[in-house]
């Protein structure tokens, strides 16, 4: 398109310079007029053309993305409200229960890092508030909650577990002690939530659990009282 522009003035330029050369022959006069450098000034024009039509391209593209943003506010908004108004009539249901494995057996960890626990075998998981795919609990209303975690481990023991809000330990689990096996534990708490606010049990470090198809280990919890 630029290379089209920039040759359709080249051209309009050649026809000017003809026309200039042509009318100073006509006029015939002893004084050299004035001549602005009129290809001088119509490629300005155009390279300014230019500039302007790629301004505008992104204005519009902007004007796109907000309206775009102000669908998706929309949409937030009345997904918030909607959840506003269930929790204010105490219809609100929020309450969920996972285990580890969804088949098979065996030990989950050792991990080098401190790692969520991905309980993938959901029992339930009313108002979709845990996602199995991560072991998150995200809150999507401010409230008191309760949750409940446990941990086992058949091996000699090497299991640290630990109930976090927003990164933060909240209560934890320990089985260190060497020579025992198959040791079970399990921890609670219950903890305000803002919204936003998530929650997840975490194997610390160079730690393990055991799970098969008894589902030892779970992470429970739900929505006592909104605030
Ligand atoms: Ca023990």
């Amino acid at each position: 398109m630029k290379g089209v522009v920039i040759l359709l003035t080249m051209s309009l330029c050649l026809t000017l310079s003809g026309t200039q050369a042509v009318g100073e022959q006509k006029v015939g006069s002893t004084f050299p007029y004035y001549q602005p450098d009129t290809c001088s000034v119509v490629r300005d024009l155009a390279v300014l053309k230019e500039k302007l039509e790629a301004v505008e391209t992104r204005l519009q593209a902007s004007e796109r993305q907000v309206e775009e943003l102000k669908s998706v506010n929309k949409a937030q908004e009345e997904e918030l409200k909607t959840l506003k108004d269930l929790a204010a009539a105490g219809q609100l249901k929020v309450a969920f229960s996972a285990a580890l494995r969804t088949s098979g057996s065996g030990d989950i960890g050792p991990f080098n890092t401190d790692t969520t626990l991905q309980y993938k075998r959901v029992f339930s998981n009313f108002g979709s508030g845990y996602n199995p795919a991560t072991g998150v609990f995200t809150a999507m209303v401010k409230g008191v909650y309760f949750f409940r975690y446990t941990m086992f481990y058949s091996g000699n023991a090497n299991a640290v577990v630990s109930l976090r809000k927003n990164g933060q330990l909240i209560v934890s689990t320990w089985d260190t002690g060497s020579g025992e096996a198959q040791d079970f534990a399990s921890n609670a708490a219950i903890v305000e939530l803002e919204v936003g606010d998530n929650v997840y049990a975490q194997l610390s470090a160079n730690r393990q659990v055991f799970e098969d198809a008894g589902n030892y280990n779970t992470f429970s919890g739900f929505l006592l009282f909104t605030l």
